[in-house]
């Protein structure tokens, strides 16, 4: 069995300390951490949603094997880091009210770090006005909210809704994403920027501070 099929097994039985220490395993192997990422963790990550779908699986198997994949994620963060000029600007995340889930949220925060920005992280079943308080306390350029679920999509309309009411909706961009959300929602809802995965977003944030860069 290749080693990142090792890592993806391993993370669909919630092993973390196995995952990562596969994870440092090939890394000195050579492979590279974007391999490593999309081949072996979210490889594994989408076998235990699949199984989560039909009920094969539960929230606790979930809940472990998210777990291995923050471990996994943990050691190639430094890796993922892109080497070049660094981006400055301000970027406030959050997922949205309602949704707990992180591991998206957090891989679009280690790119854009990753980029040179500086990311407020707010964590996860963040309300409207949270963004919103900390987009002005940061001045920040970007406000970027995650969701997982099709219900707390709506949710991300409300962030769009409280950043117009406390007039500041020309001062920030509105970058969204997650799972169920599209394009065609982020223009319906009036943000600005949807991008489908963590490094695309990392990439747009800074064409969106930074146009020349
Ligand atoms: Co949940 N869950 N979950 N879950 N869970 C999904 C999302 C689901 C699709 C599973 C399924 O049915 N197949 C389904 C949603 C169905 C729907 O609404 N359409 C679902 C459900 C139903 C639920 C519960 C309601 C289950 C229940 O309790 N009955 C419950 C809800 C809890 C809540 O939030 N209130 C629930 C709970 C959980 C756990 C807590 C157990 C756990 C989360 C743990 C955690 O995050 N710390 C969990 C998990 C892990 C999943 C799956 C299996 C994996 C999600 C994930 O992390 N994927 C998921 C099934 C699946 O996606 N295949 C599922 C890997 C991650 C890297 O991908 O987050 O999509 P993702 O991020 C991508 C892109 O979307 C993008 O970048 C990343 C890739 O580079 N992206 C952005 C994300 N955010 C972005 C923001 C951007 C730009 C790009 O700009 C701002």
């Amino acid at each position: 069995m290749s080693i990142l099929a090792e890592i993806s097994q391993n993370l669909q039985q919630g092993r973390a300390k196995a995952v990562k220490e596969l994870v440092e395993k090939a890394v000195e192997e050579g492979i590279d951490a974007k391999t490593i990422l999309e081949q072996g963790l979210l490889e594994g990550m989408s076998v235990i949603g699949e199984k989560f779908k039909k009920n094969e699986v539960y929230v606790p198997q979930v809940l472990i094997a998210a777990r291995a994949m923050k471990a996994g994620t943990e050691v190639l963060q430094p890796l993922l880091v892109s080497s070049g000029v660094k981006a400055k600007g301000k970027v406030v995340i959050g997922t949205v009210r309602g949704d707990l889930h992180d591991i998206g949220k957090n891989l679009v925060r280690m790119m854009m770090e990753g980029k040179g920005l500086e990311v407020i992280d707010l964590g996860v079943d963040v309300p409207a006005e949270k963004f919103v308080e900390a987009v002005m306390e940061a001045n920040a350029d970007i406000v970027a909210c995650s969701a997982l679920l099709t219900t707390t999509m709506p949710e991300i309309k409300t962030v769009v809704d409280e950043i117009v009411r406390a007039g500041i909706r020309d001062k920030v961009k509105i970058m969204i994403g997650g799972a169920p959300v599209t394009d065609s929602f982020c223009k319906q809802i009036g943000a600005d920027i949807y991008t489908p995965d963590a490094a695309t977003a990392a990439e747009a944030a800074v064409n969106a501070i930074s146009p020349a860069m």
